[in-house]
């Protein structure tokens, strides 16, 4: 196991009056700082990574920053990337990333992650494998001690054609941490589809997962399985806006 590196504060801030928007922000902005001109970057989706993305082409329609070329993780992202004028391409087409910047749904001590309840995880773990850095912007709040810990979903992408086999197998796998499997739905009660038209199985853990490692690949190795949400031993910096400030942790 990795250990975590010294924790940073870069910002002290005052504790009152801000809210988890201005958290998100302030963690974007200090990663945009990892950006320099002519960087190939991964440009992640989400709410936090909406923040990143927006400074990027602000810093870009200013001249602070030239020569970028962004692959977006999803098509939300692509469209505001694009709306923004920044410069896009495919990863068949720029297969070698110099630096992906992306949110997170839960970081624990040694960085590692889940992603993927904006449903994105397919493409994110794919441009986030492909770049040289991976720097995760985050809120206090998706800090736990353990993956799987925060009650929240832990996202499978599946495909479509054995979702119900896919669920049955995914939640015998972690009988003992008491998990709940569940299609994810869209606001109108049907099946959320991906961008790459799968459906998604949400894992609901009661404790958090034992061995994090074994279980992605237990989980890989479900034919019908597409991919996971623990991204695990990728982020070479995590970015985290808290009331007192924002630290940077390698
Ligand atoms: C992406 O956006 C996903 O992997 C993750 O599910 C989500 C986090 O969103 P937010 O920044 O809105 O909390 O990074």
């Amino acid at each position: 196991h990795r250990h975590r590196g010294p924790s940073v504060r870069c910002l002290s801030v005052p504790a009152t009056a801000l809210t988890q928007d201005d958290l998100k922000k302030l963690a974007a902005v200090k990663a945009v700082e990892y950006v320099k001109s002519d960087m190939v970057l991964g440009l992640g989706t989400g709410s936090t990574a909406a923040f990143v993305v927006a400074e990027i082409g602000s810093l870009l329609s200013s001249g602070k920053l030239t020569g970028i070329v962004g692959v977006p993780t999803s098509t939300r992202t692509f469209d505001q990337a694009k709306s923004l004028g920044i410069p896009l391409s495919t990863l068949d087409d720029h297969p070698k990333i110099d630096l992906a910047i992306d949110g997170a749904d839960e970081v624990d001590p040694d960085l590692n992650l889940v992603k993927g309840r904006g449903g994105a995880l397919l493409r994110e773990k794919m441009v986030e494998a492909a770049s040289a850095k991976f720097v995760v912007v985050a809120d206090e709040t998706k800090l736990v001690a353990g993956l799987g810990g925060s009650g929240l979903a832990m996202p499978v992408e599946v495909v479509q054609f054995c979702w119900k086999y896919n669920l049955t197998r995914l939640q015998e796998l972690f009988k003992e941490e008491g998990c709940e499997a569940k299609l994810r739905l869209d606001g109108d009660g049907k099946p959320y589809v991906t961008d790459n038209s799968n459906y998604i199985v949400d894992l609901y853990y009661k404790t958090p997962i034992k061995d994090a490692v074994a279980a992605g690949k237990e989980i890989s190795a479900l034919e019908g399985v597409v991919e996971h949400g623990l991204f695990l031993d990728m982020a070479t910096a995590v970015i985290i806006a808290g009331k007192d400030g924002v630290s940077v942790q390698t």
